[in-house]
């Protein structure tokens, strides 16, 4: 099996509208299953979007349209295990667990994304608007040629304070400000708080275009969510967590 480079993934990924989000070499303490031969990985290349570019490709597959669930997990699943078992490695997947894989400490340690108020992880340029749909384990001689290598996996993912540069420059910070019930508090999420707001009259603005907190940064702010995409995020979000008790 030849050993992938990084245009190929790129190229391979970009068929799909996903993109290669950076890599990381991991260390015995990050425990990660075998590869396909036995061996360990000797890179982990994270593969995500980034705002809506990925949005056509996703919903001009079957699983966009078959009315099953969990349809975006499917999509990448199966587009995951195709790359896996093209490039002799092994996926592995934010959504499946607990316990789940730290999807955001690894993000940390593949490209410069740092710790947000709103506790999703923020980028310099793409902002709040970005995600992860798996990642690809891969052997030795895979190596990233992005930045990465050597970050130590003990490394705290945020720095300074509780979180990065970004935030605690941020004027006004209006991420805390946005949310009609205060579900942010810079520290914490209330989940609950939020899916009551998303289950009641009210809700429609969050439920139609996305969180009013997430769309008040102003980091990246041309990548914000595309509507129609950002609405199937808040029906599955809304879903998963039903309206009830605070
Ligand atoms: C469980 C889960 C949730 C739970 C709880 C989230 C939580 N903060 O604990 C709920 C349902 C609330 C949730 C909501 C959302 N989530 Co969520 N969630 C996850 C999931 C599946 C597992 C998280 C986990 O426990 N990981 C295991 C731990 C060990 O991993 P970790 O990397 O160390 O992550 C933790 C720390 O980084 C820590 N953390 C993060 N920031 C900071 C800052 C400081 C100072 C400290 C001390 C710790 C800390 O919190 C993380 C979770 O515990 C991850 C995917 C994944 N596998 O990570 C997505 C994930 C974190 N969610 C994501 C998203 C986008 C959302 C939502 C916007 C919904 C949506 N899909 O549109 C909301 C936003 C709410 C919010 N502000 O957190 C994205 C975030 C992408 C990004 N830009 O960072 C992820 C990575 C999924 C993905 N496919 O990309 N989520
Ligand atoms: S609005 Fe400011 S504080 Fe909030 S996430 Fe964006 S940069 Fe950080
Ligand atoms: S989706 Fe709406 S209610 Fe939920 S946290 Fe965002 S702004 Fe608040």
């Amino acid at each position: 099996m030849a050993t992938p480079n990084q245009e190929e993934l790129a190229l391979a990924l970009a068929a799909h509208g996903l993109l290669l989000r950076g890599a990381w070499q991991p260390e015995a303490s990050d425990t990660l299953p075998a590869l396909p031969d036995g061996h360990a990985p000797g890179a982990v290349w994270m593969v995500g979007v980034v705002g809506s570019d990925f949005w056509p490709h996703f919903t001009a597959s079957p699983y966009y349209q078959d009315g099953q669930s969990d349809p975006l997990d499917r999509w990448s699943h199966s587009i995951g295990e195709a790359m896996a078992e093209r490039f002799g490695g092994i996926a592995l997947y934010p959504f499946e667990g607990p316990p789940y894989f730290p999807f955001q400490r690894w993000a940390d340690r593949a490209e410069p994304t740092q710790a947000s108020a709103m506790l999703l992880r923020i980028h310099p340029e793409h902002g709040l608007w970005h995600a992860y749909r798996f990642a690809l384990a891969l052997p030795q001689g895979a190596a990233p040629s992005t930045r990465t290598a050597g970050i130590p996996a003990t490394q705290p993912a945020a720095a300074p304070g509780p979180w990065g540069d970004l935030c605690s420059r941020c004027s006004g910070q209006p991420c805390l400000q946005a949310c009609p019930v205060g579900a942010y508090t810079g520290t914490t999420f209330a989940l609950q708080s939020c899916a009551n707001h998303l289950h009641g009259n009210s809700g429609g603005s969050c439920m139609q275009l996305g969180c009013l907190a997430r769309r008040a940064c102003p980091v990246g702010a041309e990548q914000r969510y595309a509507p129609a995409h950002a609405a199937f995020h808040m029906q599955a979000f809304a879903g998963h967590h039903p309206g009830g008790k605070a």
